[in-house]
């Protein structure tokens, strides 16, 4: 565990959930609204989290109960945690209704969208427990990941990216911030994300308009991981990359959740600016999953991992 302190387990998951409330006011904005709201600086507006971080708490809550992947238990977690007003996506919504009515969770995704499944980002979005818990083990975090994805999200484009998100977790926890691009190419399966993910070196530098139509920024697992592997990259500190994340409008909770989860897993706790962590504890510590039982969620997930 060489480098991999208790830092980078909360800064994975706080990361997250500030990524998800800096991007929450702007979601489905374009670029230039998104400046505009924040013309006057970047702060947590209202320092509230969405269904991302709400169901990404489900997925740590369920990995320490069980010590690893219990897809019954997560499940549950899901719709226990469920608040309509968190705003989830349509096809999540639809899957959780029918696995609360007690349909199987290996079924119940099979039956949205016409029989495909969903690709949207809402398995990759809540799936940094995984890329943490399973991180010294490429194989184990990829089937995982696929597994606590199929709860919701079975099509394999939805899995795929939520593979993706874990293993740069995974990487970024590991300092493998150089290599990252590599190690990923030689596990993708997927053409769509093959493609994208070659084209990030040589994306650099581009401005933003290239670099949405090139890597997108919407709802889409396929055109909003490789947005946030390419946040967390072109930048060396945790908020230049989150901010970049939102700056691009569109599906800015998300991409803003998974940059942080990366960038935070990468850089630790320390590195999220402490006027984020104080708008987030004070809009969500009174009575609900806040600030502290994140942290917590880290802490506990370490310790389990760690045996310590
Ligand atoms: N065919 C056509 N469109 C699809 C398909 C498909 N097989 N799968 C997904 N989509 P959803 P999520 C499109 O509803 O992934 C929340 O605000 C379709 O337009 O499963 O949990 C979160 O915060 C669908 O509505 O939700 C995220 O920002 C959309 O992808 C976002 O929504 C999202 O898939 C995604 O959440
Ligand atoms: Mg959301």
């Amino acid at each position: 565990m060489k480098g991999i302190s208790r830092s980078k387990f909360r800064g994975a998951l706080i990361g997250s959930a500030v990524g998800d409330a800096l991007g929450a006011p702007v979601e489905g904005c374009t670029m230039e609204e998104v400046s505009s709201v924040y013309e006057n600086g970047w702060e947590l507006k209202s320092g509230r989290y969405t269904d991302d971080t709400e169901m990404m708490i489900g997925v740590a809550e369920s990995l320490i109960e069980k010590g690893g992947f219990d897809g019954t238990d997560m499940a549950r977690k899901f719709i226990r945690n469920y608040h309509a007003w968190r705003h989830y996506g349509p096809g999540t919504r639809a899957v959780l209704k029918r696995l609360k009515a007690g349909e199987h969770w290996e079924e119940a995704s099979k039956r949205v969208f016409n029989g495909e499944g969903s690709y949207g980002n809402g398995a990759a979005m809540r799936i940094a427990p995984i890329g943490l818990f399973y991180h010294d083990d490429v194989d184990t975090l990829w089937d995982i990941a696929y597994k606590a994805s199929h709860i919701t999200h079975s099509h394999v484009l939805g899995k795929e990216g939520a593979a993706i998100q874990a293993y740069s977790v995974a990487l970024a926890l590991r300092g493998q911030r150089e290599g990252m691009l590599s190690y990923l190419g030689a596990r993708i399966k997927e053409g769509i994300y093959r493609a994208k993910i070659s084209k990030i070196e040589q994306l650099l530098d581009a401005d933003r308009k290239l670099l949405i139509e090139e890597l997108g920024n919407g709802e889409a697992a396929f055109n909003s991981v490789p947005t946030a592997i390419y946040s967390f990259l072109r930048f060396h500190t945790f908020s230049d990359s989150v901010i970049y994340a939102v700056s691009l409008g569109g599906d800015t909770d998300t991409i803003g959740a998974m940059t942080g989860a990366i960038s935070g897993a990468y850089y630790g706790e320390e590195a999220i600016p402490p006027e984020w962590l104080s708008a987030l504890a004070k809009a969500e510590d009174e009575g609900r999953k806040g600030l502290r039982y994140i942290e917590w969620l880290g802490d506990e997930l370490y310790r389990i991992k760690f045996k310590i």
